[in-house]
């Protein structure tokens, strides 16, 4: 019998940390984690197994096939917004041809199993393209099928990947013989910046939010890559897991659409450093825009409209923006960086 597990790429990553702490916790789900990095040893004690490899890697998926009943996928592994501009070649594979090849894994796996394989997809705001800051101002929030002109590589990966999962789980195979051997439901989330209280993200560029945070909560000066007057829509991890897992569990009748924007508050940059200088007065933030990282801001939403996910899965964040830095990341990251040893 093969074991029946949750399959989730990118596990060392940001998200992966909230979630695999938060489902490796239930007694019925085994967490199967896979990265092309050694897995976070905190992260060890809930996995069920931890595979380290590369989602570009045809052979370790079909070991996996093989060997693993997988009943639902949480596709995590991307290469971010800016990190991705320094090689848009390579992060178009690992976005989308990894992408690919787990839709492609799930389909084998619901083949084998003849029954539907979950595909639970993070996208992002990046798959948004507002041309110029004159009409980002104007734009207000932001419905899922507005503007979706990315400018960014991985914006276009992460649209392009939506549609992707939207064919895989409708169209398939449309003139195969029998092309309903096999059904994916695909569920994407447009995720905003995301602040955790435990990780720094790498290669985004709304990480000026988080690493302003993070940086004062250890006494290092900050010099933050956007203007003041930037602005952002913001999420608090817990939310982002609480999204993804509600998504997962929603009824599928209850489900008009295959992608929801999810989203809580949407600072200025300043009002995050305001917020920042209240709990550590004495922390040095300058703010010093980078060009071309502003530019990609710039054309990302100032607030995305999430009725749909609020309509169709009660959608509701927990924290709120006061309430996500006086409940969660204050205390925890104090709490963090008072066990950390003093930055050299
Ligand atoms: C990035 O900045 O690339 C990500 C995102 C907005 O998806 N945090």
């Amino acid at each position: 019998m093969r074991k029946e597990v949750v399959l989730i790429t990118g596990a060392n990553g940001e998200i992966g940390h909230g979630l695999i702490t938060h489902l490796g916790q239930k007694d019925d789900v085994n967490v199967i984690a896979l990265d092309v990095q050694p897995l976070d040893e905190k992260l060890k004690p809930y996995c069920y197994r931890f595979i380290q490899g590369d989602i570009l890697d045809q052979m370790l998926l079909g070991r996996m096939v093989v060997e693993f009943e997988i009943r639902s996928i949480f596709h995590l592994a991307s290469i971010l917004s800016t990190k991705a501009e320094y090689n848009p070649e390579t992060a178009h594979r690992v976005n989308v041809e990894g992408t690919l090849n787990l839709l492609r894994l799930a389909v084998e796996q619901s083949q084998w199993q003849g029954q539907s394989v979950k595909f639970i997809y993070p996208s992002s705001i990046a798959a948004y393209g507002l041309p110029d800051l004159e009409t980002k101002n104007r734009a207000q929030k932001i419905k899922e099928d507005q503007w979706c002109q990315p400018i960014t590589m991985y914006g276009c990966n992460k649209l392009y990947c939506e549609h992707l999962g939207r064919y895989y789980a409708a169209n398939y195979r449309q003139l195969a013989a029998d092309p309903g051997r096999s059904s994916i439901d695909f569920r994407a989330l447009r995720f905003p910046g995301l602040i955790s209280a435990d990780t720094i993200p790498t290669g985004g560029t709304s990480d000026y939010g988080p690493e302003m945070l993070h940086a004062a909560a250890q006494g290092i000066p900050y010099r933050c890559f956007v203007r003041e007057d930037t602005r952002l829509p913001f999420m608090a991890m817990p939310d982002a897991i609480k999204s993804l897992l509600m998504l997962h569990n929603a009824p599928k009748s209850a489900l008009t659409q295959s992608v929801y924007n999810v989203t809580s508050f949407n600072p200025t940059a300043l009002e995050i450093h305001d917020i920042v200088l209240s709990y550590f007065p004495s922390a040095e933030v300058t703010f010093k825009p980078h060009d071309s990282r502003q530019r990609i801001v710039d054309s990302w939403p100032g607030d995305i409209d999430d009725t749909a996910a609020q309509r169709d899965w009660n959608w509701q964040p927990d924290y709120d923006q006061d309430r996500a830095f006086s409940e969660y990341l204050i205390p925890a990251i104090t709490k963090l960086y008072a066990q950390a040893p003093k930055p050299a």
